[in-house]
């Protein structure tokens, strides 16, 4: 696994009876389902995770507005241009959010961004997809979005407050937008042939790399134990994605598409749909920045951000200007 191994000080979880007063107090607050607030004692680890999870979190919801951006200009309709256009625009807010909440750690945002432009951090695997056909629009809402939120629904009970309380409003714009993209995809889907098999060809590009999003299998997942415990993850990578496999495949159904995997079954007895082996070398790849749009990714990233250098500077003049009228109207102040 490709990671960025951040210490957490703890390589393996240790049990109450084995932790300094402290951090037992800390753990048993976490067991008792206190939240954790930026200003009470924390462990390096716990605090270092989350600024980990947190940032890679920010960074994929703007990185993630890329592959979208893409289509704003080739929407089919006015109605469906605005709604696109508002749906990347609350993905930027998302990012906005979760970049506030890890600052709450003490981690400033330029060096968080600093980290992503040098491509040291990561984002969602997902967005570094190309997005070839308008279906894919509908495919980013529908599976990407929908999976987006299986994940995130139980980070709005995590045990780090200011996470948690970002959580739930993202998690209420992010089923507008998944609804947006079964929209979509039942428009295409009750369309003629061709728009039909556009939606399919979606479908099976965007499937496979859905399942990825939750990361990898438990059993190679090395942070998930130590998250665990400090109630960052309330539920393990593979357990979200069976959930994911459960709520689509009969939405895929009633849509009359197939889902690419030949090896899915539904097991009358657990009730779960079982899903055929997902291709980690492909997952591993793009972590390592080999994916299909990586470069391109961070290059706009990159590009944007030096873009933007000129506001940012007038935003900073500005609030000087305003402080030195302040200081000269009232100099107490
Ligand atoms: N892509 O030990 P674990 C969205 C890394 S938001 C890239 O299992 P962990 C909204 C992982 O970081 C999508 N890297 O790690 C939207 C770790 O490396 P590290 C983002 C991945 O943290 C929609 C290593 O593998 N959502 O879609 C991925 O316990 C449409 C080992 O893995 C979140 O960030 C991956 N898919 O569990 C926006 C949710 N998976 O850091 C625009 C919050 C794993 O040690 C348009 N995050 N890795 O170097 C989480 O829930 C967790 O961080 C997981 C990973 C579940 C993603």
């Amino acid at each position: 696994m490709y990671a960025q191994l951040v210490e957490t000080g703890s390589k393996k979880i240790r049990a109450l009876d084995e932790m300094a007063p402290q951090e037992r107090d800390f753990q048993q607050r976490i067991d008792g389902g206190i939240k954790i607030e930026a200003k009470d004692w924390m462990p390096d680890g716990y605090r270092k995770t989350l600024v980990r999870q947190i940032s890679q979190h920010a960074h994929s919801e703007i990185v993630g507005q890329l592959p979208e951006g893409n289509w704003v200009t080739r929407a089919p309709s006015l109605k469906r241009k605005s709604i696109l256009l508002a749906k990347i625009q609350d993905e930027a807010g998302h990012g906005l959010y979760l970049y506030s909440a890890a600052e709450t750690l003490g981690v400033s945002r330029d060096a968080l961004l600093g980290d992503l432009h040098s491509g040291k951090a990561k984002y969602s695997s997902i967005f570094n997809y190309p997005t070839l056909s308008w279906a894919d629009m509908g495919a980013i809402g529908w599976l990407v979005d929908g999976s987006a939120i299986i994940n995130q629904i139980p980070l709005c009970r995590c045990s780090y407050g200011p996470y948690a309380r970002a959580m739930v409003r993202v998690c209420k714009e992010e089923s507008f937008h998944a609804r947006q993209g079964y929209d979509i995809m039942m428009a295409l889907c009750n369309g003629t042939p061709e728009q039909k098999q556009m939606a399919q060809d979606a479908v099976n590009r965007w499937w496979w790399p859905s399942l990825m999003m939750f990361g990898p299998s438990d059993a190679e997942s090395i942070n998930s134990a130590q998250s665990a415990a400090w109630r960052i993850k309330l539920f393990s990578n593979d357990e979200l994605r069976q959930k994911m496999v459960d709520q689509t495949v009969p939405q895929a159904h009633f849509l009359g598409l197939t889902v690419p995997d030949p090896d899915l079954t539904f097991n009358e007895a657990t009730g779960h749909h079982e899903y055929g082996i997902i291709d980690w070398t492909e997952f591993n790849n793009i972590l390592k920045g080999n994916g299909p749009c990586n470069r391109d990714r961070l290059r706009t990233r990159v590009k944007a951000y030096e873009d933007g250098a000129w506001f940012r500077d007038a935003l900073v003049a500005h609030a000087d200007k305003q402080a030195a009228r302040r200081a000269a109207t009232d100099p107490a102040a």
